[in-house]
């Protein structure tokens, strides 16, 4: 890559490709956006580096105080981190603190799901359940972790539009694993509302709804990693509000700052965050944090694009966009290779048949046609992935998908 400016980037050799899947799922007002270059070049020529620990900047707890209130959760307060590895591990571990601190030590084992893409630290891995990011590092692995089944089933959801009617029962899992544990041992369920990166995997109806009852009656945790979802991309601030669903803790990243300057972070209930203020004044609370949490550039990269998001009504523009990529994508049935499509919000995904033997290969000859077709898509397993800039227009969409169309129709997949 040479340059990026709106939903375009250019290549070394001049060739101007649409970013389909804003960066890695973060730049959803496009590139060098005026707002956010501006906020960042006057930050670094006013405040450049600010320790994080002890001390702070007025503008980092300002932006707290403004994702506490776009998520309608003005009391919650919020850990700054760099990336969404780093939200991951810290929820865990605010997590097990917690439940300490209530005089029950005993809770912490965590449950993550199948397919489920929580960053590469090594709570992510544990919690996650991709295959290749975990055989290499077992010993590595957090202990005391199990995992709910993933809910992607063709036979029984294949080409559903948004969210599939069937397999909200896969929740009950969650049942079967508090009996063989006892919920006295459990500290927190961790999932991706809306699974991304093994390909937009949407959450069956009423499934998160019952994850939150069964967390609910036994006290256990019930965390959203929402690095993804956060900021939009299913058209309202996070996927919590999208389905109506309550989470403890909240971890964010990516388009909090447009990807600009790396920043992450965890949203913390009041009542999580008050059980950790009981010591003395004096003395830190928690013992976590980074040299660059709260960093003023990343700070500011958030503001700018917190503050876009809100004037230009982004969000608003992502819940327009999101019929308009739905109907475009499920025309793409019946082309070749396609097995399945789904989508949420301006998120989709389209499933390749599997090359015999060699899983990955048949979505990466589409995603090396779809270069040739200008187009920068995502492929993880089988799947192509796209989630374009809030920025974008209609028009970009429809071409989009039809250049897809036309990678799949040229494609040699042999
Ligand atoms: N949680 C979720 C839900 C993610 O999607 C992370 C944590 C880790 O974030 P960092 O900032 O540490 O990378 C992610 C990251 C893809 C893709 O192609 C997705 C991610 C990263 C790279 C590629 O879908 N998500």
């Amino acid at each position: 890559m040479a340059s990026a400016r709106g939903a375009h980037y250019t290549m070394a050799d001049g060739r101007r490709l649409f970013d389909c899947l804003s960066g890695l799922w973060c730049s959803p007002l496009g590139h060098s956006h005026p707002a956010v270059v501006t906020a960042v070049q006057r930050q670094v020529e006013n405040l450049d580096y600010s320790p994080a620990f002890q001390l702070g900047h007025a503008p980092a707890f300002a932006l707290a105080a403004k994702i506490a209130s776009l998520a309608g959760r003005p009391n919650d307060q919020v850990f700054f981190v760099n990336s969404g590895s780093e939200a991951v591990d810290t929820a865990m571990k605010i997590a097990v603190g917690y439940h300490r601190l209530k005089g029950e030590a005993s809770r912490t084992r965590f449950i993550g799901r199948e397919r489920a893409y929580h960053g590469v630290g090594l709570g992510g891995i544990s919690i996650g359940g991709m295959t290749a990011n975990r055989k290499m590092f077992g010993p590595l692995m957090v202990a005391g972790v199990d995992h709910l089944p993933h809910t992607w089933n063709p036979k029984h959801m294949a080409y559903s539009r948004g969210q599939p009617e069937w397999g909200a029962h896969l929740a009950d899992d969650l049942e079967r694993l508090v009996a063989l544990h006892d919920a006295s041992n459990i500290a927190a369920v961790v999932v991706e509302p809306m699974q991304g990166s093994s390909g937009v995997v949407v959450p069956p109806r009423g499934y998160l709804a019952r994850l939150r009852e069964i967390c609910t009656q036994h006290r256990i945790l019930l965390i959203f990693d929402e690095v993804i979802t956060g900021f939009g991309r299913l058209g309202k601030p996070f996927a919590a509000d999208y389905f109506g669903v309550v989470p403890d803790m909240i971890t964010f990243a990516k388009a909090v700052s447009n990807g600009v300057v790396p920043l992450g972070g965890v949203l913390v209930r009041e009542e999580i965050y008050q059980t950790f203020m009981s010591g003395p004044a004096h003395a830190i609370e928690f013992f976590h944090g980074y040299t660059y949490s709260g960093h003023p550039l990343a700070i500011a990269a958030g503001h700018a694009a917190l503050d876009t998001m809100a004037s230009a009504h982004l969000f608003e523009r992502a819940a327009e966009l999101a019929p308009v990529l739905e109907n475009a994508m499920h025309s793409l049935r019946g082309e070749p290779h396609v097995t399945d499509i789904r989508n949420i919000g301006l998120a989709a995904a389209l499933e390749c048949a599997p090359i015999a033997g060699q899983p990955g290969l048949a979505a990466m000859r589409v995603f090396e046609r779809a270069l040739d077709e200008g187009l920068l898509v995502r492929f993880a397993g089988d799947a192509i992935a796209v989630a374009p800039p809030f920025i974008c227009t209609e028009k970009d969409i429809l071409a989009m998908v039809e250049g897809l169309r036309r990678a799949l129709r040229n494609v040699a997949i042999v």
